[in-house]
């Protein structure tokens, strides 16, 4: 087994099967992972769990800004077909949602969009016929470019949780850390500028109905940590910036090429990436389509007090659509 490009964040066995355990109790007392009452019961749920799970998921300390926990161990004979469509999921490795959920508790508040996957909290990226060459997670044959998840909306996640379910084919995905680059002082200062928008992508059914067109958006933003990015290319009207911010952009793009790592999940690696510091893709593969495919399952975080972005995005009203919070505390 290759050794794993991203750090590591071991779970031992005992805190593994604790998570384990409380996600099933978790699942038995409200039926669904889609339950409300389910929803709302994490906060308490997690403040019940013991200090080495707690530990193991603090958030994101790793400065290149993300890490891969692992010692999950998803049984595959019960986990029962890979979902053909998102939509037919149903309840499939609905144990795991509840453990994605408690995790992304852990580290911050849980958040769904209306216009997305029927609104649930944890997403099911599964290949599905016909969405090929998509640049969503239902794709398969063309590589999907590095992006920030949900780039074109202000209230997007600040973590992005991807749980392996399956992975016979050891398909990779991408992971390219701003902090990594090495950028010009002149090249940062173009992309500072809000030069153009970054419009809704196709994943969204009911936002792409939403009023106008979004303002443009600055692409690079420093904080006192460091540079944070809001960045997707294949949404960005790329042809209608200057020569000059797009031949920054397109140096933008050639770093994160270059340090760009490939992690090839295996069943119960849960791979956690600061939304505003990395941005993820995957490489192309070959759909199987025979209840074998591989399966992540996906959640996404807000956490409260973050100074990653510009103050104007502080307000996401305007955008069609808001975020739903899976409990507030
Ligand atoms: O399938 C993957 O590895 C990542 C897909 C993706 O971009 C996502 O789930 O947001
Ligand atoms: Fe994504």
């Amino acid at each position: 087994m290759p050794t794993c490009p991203a750090p590591v964040r071991p779970l031992d066995a005992t805190a593994a099967a604790e998570l384990t355990a409380v996600a099933a109790g978790l699942l038995a007392e409200h039926g669904s992972a889609t339950s409300p009452a389910l929803l709302a019961a994490l906060p308490k749920a997690c403040a019940g769990l013991g200090h080495t799970v707690r530990q193991a998921l603090r958030p994101v300390d790793t400065a290149d800004g993300l890490f891969v926990l692992r010692g999950l161990t998803p049984d595959d004979s019960g986990l029962g077909p890979t979902p053909g469509h998102w939509s037919t999921a149903g309840e499939s490795g609905a144990l795991w949602d509840v453990v994605l959920l408690l995790v992304s508790t852990l580290m911050g508040t849980p958040i769904a969009w209306e216009g997305q996957q029927d609104g649930r909290f944890v997403h099911n990226i599964v290949p599905s016929p016909g969405h090929e060459g998509e640049q969503t997670g239902a794709s398969s044959s063309v590589l999907l470019t590095p992006h920030t998840e949900d780039a074109f909306h202000p209230g997007r996640a600040h973590l992005l949780v991807l749980c392996c379910m399956r992975n016979h084919d050891d398909i990779a995905t991408t992971a390219a850390s701003i902090r990594r680059t090495a950028l010009s002082t002149e090249d940062i200062a173009q992309l500072e500028r809000p030069v153009v928008p970054i419009l809704p992508d196709d994943a969204y059914e009911r936002a792409q109905r939403f009023p106008g067109r979004p303002a443009p958006v600055p692409t690079l933003f420093d904080t006192a940590e460091g540079l944070t990015l809001r960045f997707d290319p294949a949404y960005t009207p790329l042809d209608e910036a200057d020569a000059a911010w797009r031949q920054a952009y397109r140096r933008l793009e050639d770093e994160l090429a270059r340090v760009s790592v490939a992690v090839s999940l295996r069943p119960g690696d849960v791979l956690v990436v600061d939304n505003d510091i990395v941005v993820h893709g995957r490489v192309p593969f070959r759909a199987r389509y025979d209840g074998t495919d591989r399966w992540l399952k996906r959640a996404s975080v807000r956490v409260p007090g973050r100074r990653t972005r510009p103050e104007a995005e502080a307000d996401e009203h305007g955008y069609g659509q808001t975020a739903l919070e899976a409990h507030t505390s």
